[in-house]
């Protein structure tokens, strides 16, 4: 399963590293991209393993809200 999540409340660089870090540690995230131009997140995942709430739980332990 692929999604893109937008997501707010990026204001640099590091914002996007550390969440992109963080997707890519949860359990049942085969990849996920981060861009802070674009303000969103492309995550490639296992839907046994993860789903559209487990990815948004992520976003907001880093500090960011996902709008879309
Ligand atoms: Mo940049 Mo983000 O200094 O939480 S890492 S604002």
């Amino acid at each position: 399963m692929k999604t893109t999540l937008k997501i707010a409340g990026m204001h640099c660089n590091g914002c996007s590293g550390n969440l992109e870090r963080m997707l890519n540690k949860r359990d049942g995230v085969l990849s996920a991209k981060v861009s802070l131009e674009a303000a969103a997140a492309e995550v490639e995942y296992d839907e046994a393993k993860v789903d559209l709430d487990g990815l948004r739980e992520v976003v907001e332990n880093c500090g960011f809200d996902v709008v879309g």
